[in-house]
């Protein structure tokens, strides 16, 4: 199943004059503010997210999995599913690939097809969060930070791996995310569970290919509910920085704790230059791993504030971020749910982009505290759906993508082509 330009063409052309009076309107409005429309339409086409490769299937809970039909049950399959988001969007030019979920049995083969569908390869992730089957150590008591050598140096060595898989596909970056941790108190060590992940991920980034970044993310809790060896940014940070310049950290929004002010976290990180990359999704109590802005749209909002804020302040050289969603879908079919997300993502990036940052600079020098919540309040109740659809139908996306999808009956088509039953590689 692959949209073709005449799809969109089509569809943009039934929409355009309509989004084209909201559009002046918005421009009347936005131009009294000193905003210039063609600018923010520039910044917003260039604006790009990588999907996740575990997220096109069905991803179930502890409790159960329910399939979806027509998911993808091979890498190809996955690379065409971002191939239909992109087509539709223009804003998932990206996939970040998960091994050994991912595999490549022809890196060439792989590599034009993702060509053919304008997809470049983010981050890799690497899985020591599990057992493979005829492994010889086992992770069920820590991978990088294992008090056993041996089931150390089989995560080192899968690492190694997943970078030399990622270089032969033109990725730059490996992303880790360890389960490690104890349910019960006295399990561990913390302070050898620690200093053991320190030495492995520098063993790691002793591998790491001069253009590469390394990112380590971190969560509180969950595989285990006790402690979890990369606990908080702090850590994550105190790591990377163990580890050398090219090693940063990654947040993950579902990786708090309730209420934990995220943009501050962004902000510090940003102005250490330590920021690397970016894990989309939302969340009501945990690692949900809901569609973006689905529970808390103003908290996304002042998250792209500081983002947008630490992008155009860039004194301590923040590298460009590697954005992701990582999400999961149990109810909802996952390729509209990954345009809902995009949409969301973008919706706050544009909105964070109206700040007027030199009126809450003067706001916040004067203590006119109402003012400071005026200037941002008045930016995220702009309503920027339609910039948003007219930089997506510039680049050569679908003014109403999801309407679209829903027109053409990809899901119907796919499930046509790849039966009801198939079963996403890797979960
Ligand atoms: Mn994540």
């Amino acid at each position: 199943m692959r949209i073709s330009k005449e799809h969109i063409a089509a569809h943009n052309e039934e929409h355009q004059a309509d989004n084209e009076a909201h559009l002046a309107f918005l421009d009347a409005q936005l131009s009294k503010q000193g905003v210039t429309l063609s600018l923010l339409l520039d910044q917003l086409k260039d604006f790009q997210v990588a999907i996740p490769s575990w997220a096109l299937g069905a991803g179930g809970t502890r409790f159960g999995r329910f399939s979806i039909g027509g998911e993808p049950g091979s890498l190809e399959d996955k690379l065409d599913d971002v191939g239909v988001i992109h087509a539709l969007t223009q804003t998932a030019g990206a996939i970040s690939l998960h091994i050994p979920w991912d595999i490549p049995k022809d890196t060439a083969a792989i590599k034009q097809r993702a060509e053919e569908h304008g997809i470049v390869f983010d981050a890799m992730n690497s899985n020591t969060f599990q057992d493979q089957q005829g492994q010889p150590f086992s992770y069920k008591h820590g991978s990088l930070s294992n008090s056993e050598k041996a089931s150390r140096q089989l995560a080192i060595d899968h690492n190694i791996e997943v970078i030399q898989y990622g270089q032969e596909l033109g990725s730059n970056a490996l992303t880790v995310w360890l389960a490690d941790g104890a349910s019960f108190p006295g399990q561990n060590n913390f302070r050898k569970a620690l200093q053991n992940t320190q030495e492995s991920l520098h063993e790691i980034y002793s591998h790491l290919p001069q253009d590469w970044k390394l990112l380590v993310e971190y969560k509180p809790y969950e595989p285990n509910f006790y402690s979890t060896v990369i606990q908080d940014w702090g850590t994550s940070l105190m790591l990377a920085e163990g580890c050398g310049e090219r090693a940063h950290t990654l947040v993950d929004l579902g990786h708090h704790l309730p209420n934990t002010n995220i943009e501050q976290i962004v902000a510090t990180l940003m102005a250490k230059g330590r920021l690397g990359g970016f894990h989309f999704n939302d969340s009501k109590y945990g690692d949900d791993d809901l569609t973006c802005g689905s529970i808390k749209p103003y908290q996304l909002f002042l998250i792209f504030n500081e983002l947008v804020y630490g992008m155009q302040n860039n004194d301590a050289g923040n590298p460009p971020l590697a954005w992701m969603i990582d999400a999961s879908h149990n109810v909802k079919d996952p390729i509209e749910d990954l345009m809902q997300s995009l949409e969301a993502i973008s919706i706050a990036y544009a909105q964070a982009l109206l700040v007027d940052q030199q009126a809450l600079e003067e706001a916040q020098r004067n203590h006119d505290v109402t003012m400071c919540q005026e200037i941002l309040q008045r930016a995220y109740r702009t309503d920027v759906r339609p910039i948003v659809a007219a930089a997506r139908a510039m680049a050569g996306g679908a003014l109403d993508p999801l309407g679209l999808y829903r027109k053409l009956d990809v899901r119907g088509q796919l499930i046509g082509e790849r039966g009801k039953t198939v079963v996403a590689t890797g979960l």
